[in-house]
């Protein structure tokens, strides 16, 4: 199989990329090791079979049990488009051929507010937590290449995507990120970038991010939305340096927070307007906005776009939102009115609430206005046919979200911890308590000195609420009792200066009650993190499970431990990134068949026939299924 598929691979057929062959396709070098895909495969099974999926967070079965229709596309004369190929047409050809920079130039002389699609990234991130999978987009990305193709960019990759991919999901993300990118070559590919967190949760030494954006740009990525959980400048200058140095576009981003319109508040049009312009000293090709609660009122986006237009005026806007509060939509046409080049939408049947608005009433929204996205609103919304019934497959992830929560403006909760924080509630059975979590959520902020919530930041709160509703403190009893408190882990590092600094600075006398002699950073972490040995982690991984690429450096610098345990869970199971979804989260019925495409032109057809009783002496059970017209049986433990 293995040189079977090296001979039949696109790359090796059209004879580029020799040099990096091995870190474009590990896939095929990991077949070596690996002579029984299909056995593993079918341990997988048996074990969902017996014991039911481990995925977690996971509720019940897929609603959609079904197979998927897929959407057609027809030009205007009702003609079907042929998208057995991928579009021609789109930005990233701009990208290609031109660079960073005149990409910025063409999108900021386009008439309409181009849009960014997030379904693939924040959309899931922020209503079925990160859960979807790569063969869900992948069967999607022909059709999608044509409907979105005059879109700003896709947005793919990065925030939580990247751990969620190896954590939950048993995937790689480069692998995904390759993938996507063959599949979808003339749409920009967009990912979010923590500052000097990278993809992870806390700062990373300044190599590793330059190491890491190297990697992401190579593989696929575009455009980089840089943004700092604290707006802290030297924390966000590590992300954009690193960008500049790779060679992508550069999104350089200020978060949103607060009420810019009422004067009591903390953030406002001044200190934003004071991060833009360091922000545009240090470089940038594009601005960007990012409003990930939601609470960028429309009034406030008039002031706050119209206000960078008029300094700015060749500098490309893009703006961010979610729709907890159901005012989106409104927020958007304010931006665009007020000068925005871009903002980001989701499929219909993929938006709202936690999400970002929705792509077809936006479309609705600038109808007429000469600021339209030149979308084709026919083919978005066969694209979303695809989606709603992707929603249904996806349904054990749902939070149960019922509709906006304005409430937002109070608590200020960014869109995917929102999800997150109702779907926990709901699970401990304390729907009762999420209220009070909320409130706690507010009582926090301000404990904490009222600082812009994005993660990671809106971890150290969310940790530091549900602590004060589990222990029942209240926020004169944290101060009080704050010199014998155990503080969640989050809340320390927070404190020790490891998130780096927030504007107005830290909470005193809490800071110190709470540290007790920790240390106190008053400089961004990365000035005082020893360098990683890159060189010596690829070693390790080599020497460890047989193959290291840079990228697996890359994702084990981020999370060491998340990355082993899906290698050796890979180990075991074998790449399941080609298994269906429904059957990666569920048994079939019995006698059903169904097909998985091991690798090009490599087509397993399998039927469970029966799972065997639990034998007394072991506890295991026998699975028996069909494969390719051979009955196969596997051994499972019954740990249920
Ligand atoms: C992330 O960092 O994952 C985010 O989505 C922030 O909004
Ligand atoms: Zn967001």
């Amino acid at each position: 199989p293995f040189l079977g598929s090296l001979l039949t691979h696109p790359t090796f057929i059209d004879g580029t990329c020799w040099t990096t062959f091995i870190d474009d396709t590990p896939e095929l070098f990991r077949l070596v090791g690996s002579q029984n895909r299909a056995q593993k495969l079918l341990s997988y099974l048996g074990d969902v079979a017996v014991n039911g999926s481990s995925i977690k967070g996971q509720i019940g079965e897929p609603k959609l049990k079904g197979d998927i229709i897929m959407p057609e596309l027809r030009d205007d004369d009702g003609n079907l488009i042929n998208t057995s190929v991928p579009c021609t047409k789109g930005w990233k050809y701009i990208i290609d051929k031109e660079g960073p920079a005149a990409y910025a130039k063409a999108v900021r002389e386009n008439q309409g507010c181009l849009i960014m699609d997030t379904t693939w990234r924040d959309a899931h991130q922020s209503l079925l937590a990160t859960r979807v999978r790569t063969v869900d987009l992948l069967n999607i990305s022909k059709e999608t290449s044509h409907a979105y193709s005059n879109a700003y960019s896709l947005e793919c990759w990065g925030g939580a995507t990247f751990d969620v991919a190896m954590r939950f999901l048993y995937e790689d993300p480069w692998d995904r990120l390759r993938k996507m990118r063959r599949a979808i070559p003339n749409i920009p590919f967009q990912m979010l970038l923590r500052g000097a967190n990278g993809v992870a949760y806390s700062s990373l030494p300044d190599n590793a991010i330059y190491h890491f954006c190297e990697q992401a740009k190579r593989y696929g990525v575009d455009i980089f939305r840089i943004f700092d959980a604290l707006n802290d400048i030297d924390q966000l200058e590590v992300g954009i340096k690193a960008v500049q140095k790779a060679g992508g576009v550069v999104e350089a981003t200020v978060c949103y927070s607060g009420d810019m319109l009422n004067p009591q508040k903390k953030y406002n049009l001044e200190y934003y307007m004071g991060l833009i312009e360091k922000i545009v000293k240090i470089g940038t090709h594009i601005i960007g906005i990012k409003d990930m609660a939601g609470v960028l009122k429309p009034k406030a986006a008039t002031m706050l776009i119209g206000s960078i237009r008029k300094k700015y005026p060749d500098m490309p806007i893009h703006v961010h939102t979610h729709d907890s509060a159901g005012t989106g939509v409104a927020t958007y046409v304010a931006c665009a009115n007020a000068g925005a080049d871009a903002v980001d939408t989701a499929t219909d049947s993929m938006s709202g609430m936690t999400s970002q608005p929705s792509v077809g009433a936006l479309l609705a929204s600038l109808e007429g206005t000469g600021l339209e996205p030149g979308l084709n609103g026919h083919h978005v919304r066969a694209i979303d046919t695809y989606w709603a019934q992707l929603r249904l497959l996806y349904s054990p992830f749902e939070a149960g979200l019922t509709g906006p929560d304005p409430e937002v403006y109070e608590h200020e909760i960014p869109g995917g911890q929102l999800t997150n924080l109702i779907f926990q509630a709901s699970q401990l059975g304390l729907g009762a308590q999420w209220a009070e979590t909320k409130k706690a959520y507010e009582q926090a902020n301000d404990l904490l000195g009222d600082i812009v919530k994005v993660t990671p930041t809106s971890k150290v709160v969310g940790d530091l609420a549900q602590f004060m509703v589990s222990n029942k403190l209240d926020e004169e009893g944290v101060k009080r009792k704050a010199k014998e408190l155990d503080f969640p882990g989050s809340v320390l590092e927070f404190f020790e200066g490891l998130m780096g600094q927030p504007y107005g600075g830290f909470p005193e006398p809490l800071r110190s009650d709470a540290l007790r002699g920790r240390q106190k950073l008053d400089k961004r972490p990365g000035l005082t993190l020893e360098p990683m040995d890159l060189a010596k982690i690829k070693k390790d991984i080599n020497s460890k499970f047989g193959s290291a690429s840079e990228c697996d450096v890359a994702s084990y610098a981020m999370y060491p431990k998340v990355f082993e345990d899906y290698r050796k869970f890979i180990g075991k199971y074998g790449d399941l990134s080609v298994l269906p979804t429904r059957f990666f989260l569920s048994k079939p019925e019995v006698g059903e068949e169904f097909h998985v495409e091991l690798e090009r032109g490599k087509v397993l057809i399998l039927k469970l026939l029966a799972i065997g009783p639990i034998s007394e002496q072991t506890g295991q059970r026998e699975v028996f299924y069909e494969m390719n017209g051979e009955v196969r049986q596997v051994t499972v433990e019954d740990s249920k």
